[in-house]
């Protein structure tokens, strides 16, 4: 580990980190369904390198694409010449990173938090950070959170979870993930607020209170450690994991198609240079392997949520296949409830149902894994925004997004409290 960071302090020096400069986020809205599937092409056109932010979903949804300063007028003489239309999202990626790095940075000048009461959550922060955070909560609530290391990252790191938890043996479970896409970062700053607000509410909101007389909560804050350090040391864009590929110069494996579900089926890559590269195997991915073990170990988890931004949607499987799952209507009629009550508080809309009918074809997710494990209350939250902002969110919007997001995952863990099975 030692080493590791050492190479990679070096690299950073000798390298750089990957700037954006020049680089924009376009927006792009197909007129047809022809149109839809000249977009898609665009998907197998390696020599744009192109990002892209939000996949191809239908002919009312936009899509974000993150286009390099080479290929920025190829690509839009490429559109014009279809006569597909496109806006500017993102005018320079470089100068919003500039000053999301200023805020973290200015941030960063006063004196380290001593306690998870002087912790910033309105910023964005290191890992370090966030470990340090985990632990300072542990100390000061030694009787209800503990550290549980489910695993190693491929680079070493300890793949950290904690556990809510006010007493009993093997309790039903909520668990929580954040992160697992390690650009996106409003998730794991989202989870760092989420387990504030877990022992700051115990006592106080009666139902949080109840779920936690009866129930366990499991939380991955960072989820994808070796991603989530890259974002802040060498490429903000990082979201695949970063174990190197058997005869590829390309770098990781998309976490969110590496689960036995529909492994290998359409909506996923097999190309090591994709965005969704599902990885050599299931489960080949130690970062996955730790989740998928933890799961089976544990047997008791009744409701698994986890947490991507951005497109504002609250999702449930299935995402390899059409087929409804037998819970359709129960966990429709519950994401509508949470959606409602997130957006009761500033009025941020979501959009809602199961992956395949709101997004896109996904195969070898997260949670349609979990839902075939028996997981029942298996969803999938997208955070702010719709794409003004995308990956880079201002840290303002951290605590307004967690705490609306709090208000939907309470109608999550209080349904399961509520509905036994
Ligand atoms: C979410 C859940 C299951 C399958 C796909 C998705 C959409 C998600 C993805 O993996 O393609 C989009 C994304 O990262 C942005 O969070
Ligand atoms: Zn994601």
């Amino acid at each position: 580990m030692r080493g590791l960071l050492a190479l990679t302090a070096l690299f950073v020096a000798v390298l750089g980190k990957e700037t954006f400069e020049g680089h924009q986020v376009l927006r792009i809205v197909a007129k047809d369904e022809i149109q839809l599937s000249l977009i898609k092409d665009l998907e197998d056109m390696s020599e744009f390198e192109l990002d892209f932010w939000r996949g191809v979903t239908d002919v009312e949804t936009p899509v974000d694409i993150r286009v390099p300063f080479h290929s920025l007028q190829s690509v839009k003489i490429h559109l014009e010449t279809q006569d597909i239309e496109y806006s500017v999202m993102i005018e320079d990626v470089q100068m919003m990173l500039d000053e999301e790095q200023e805020e973290m940075e200015s941030a960063a000048r006063v004196a380290e938090p001593r306690n998870t009461d002087s912790f910033d959550y309105s910023r964005y922060h290191t890992i370090n950070e966030i470990y340090s955070f985990q632990d300072m909560l542990v100390a000061e609530n030694p009787n209800m959170v503990s550290k549980i290391v489910i695993g190693q990252s491929y680079e070493g790191r300890p793949l950290n979870v904690l556990k809510f938890s006010t007493g009993g043996t093997n309790r039903p479970a909520i668990w929580m993930d954040t992160g697992i896409h390690s650009r996106e970062w409003v998730t794991q700053a989202s989870g760092t607020w989420f387990a504030k607000k877990i022992v700051t509410d115990y006592g106080r909101d009666p139902a949080l209170t109840a779920i936690l007389d009866n129930m366990d909560i499991f939380l991955e804050i960072v989820t994808n450690p070796d991603g989530f350090s890259y974002t802040h040391t060498n490429n903000r864009m990082w979201r695949k994991t970063r174990k190197p590929n058997r005869n590829s110069n390309c770098v990781g494996v998309d976490p969110n198609r590496n689960w036995d579900a529909g492994f290998g089926g359409a909506g996923a890559s097999g190309n090591p240079c994709s965005e969704t590269y599902r990885g050599p195997s299931a489960h080949s991915e130690p970062e996955v392997r730790s989740i998928v073990d933890f799961v089976r170990s544990h047997g008791n988890i009744k409701s698994f949520t986890s947490i991507h931004a951005y497109s504002q949607m609250l999702l449930y499987p299935y995402g390899y296949t059409r087929t409804p799952v037998k819970d359709q209507t129960e966990l429709h009629n519950l994401a509508k409830k949470a959606v409602s009550d997130l957006s009761s508080l500033y009025g941020t809309r979501y959009r809602y149902g199961s992956i395949i009918n709101t997004i896109y074809q996904a195969s070898g997710g997260t949670i349609d894994w979990t839902y075939n494990q028996g997981i029942k209350y298996s969803f999938t939250f997208e955070l702010r925004d719709t794409g003004r902002y995308g990956f880079i969110l201002p840290a303002n919007q951290i605590v307004p997004t967690a705490t609306e997001t709090w208000l939907a995952m309470m109608a999550i863990m209080d349904h399961t409290f509520k509905n036994p099975y």
